[in-house]
């Protein structure tokens, strides 16, 4: 009986397990790392014009926008200062809680994720 010629693919020839043809490719994401509210919270003690000097001076904002983001503090209950990355935001709150501290006022300041 006369073998029948057959071709294999350069695949079949590899065997199993052996297939060039598919190709993986690793989408490499660069993520954003995540953004950190910093938040300044009312009381009924701390006297506006400490809250407005701790704006300027912690968050280099001009008198005019600390003294708008000090009032709507004072109206609304708490108001977004800016928005930093952690570790920035992580400092700018325990130097505003320090410096609240060592004037005896009352006045908060937290962080929350975006
Ligand atoms: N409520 C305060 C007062 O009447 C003023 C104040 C504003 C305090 C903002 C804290 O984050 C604050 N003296």
């Amino acid at each position: 009986m006369p073998a029948i010629p057959f071709t294999m693919s350069d695949d079949e020839r590899r065997g199993p397990g052996q297939d060039t043809s598919i190709l993986t490719k690793t989408k490499t994401k660069t993520e954003r790392p995540p953004l950190y509210k910093v938040l300044i919270l009312n009381d009924d003690y701390t006297p506006m014009e400490f809250v407005v000097h701790v704006l300027e001076r912690f968050f280099g904002l001009n008198h005019a926008q600390a003294f708008e983001i000090m009032l709507t503090v004072h109206k609304k209950g708490l108001a977004v200062v800016a928005v930093f990355s952690f570790e920035v935001a992580e400092t700018k709150v325990a130097q505003v809680m320090d410096f609240a501290r060592r004037h005896q006022h009352p006045l908060q300041c937290t962080m929350e994720k975006e």
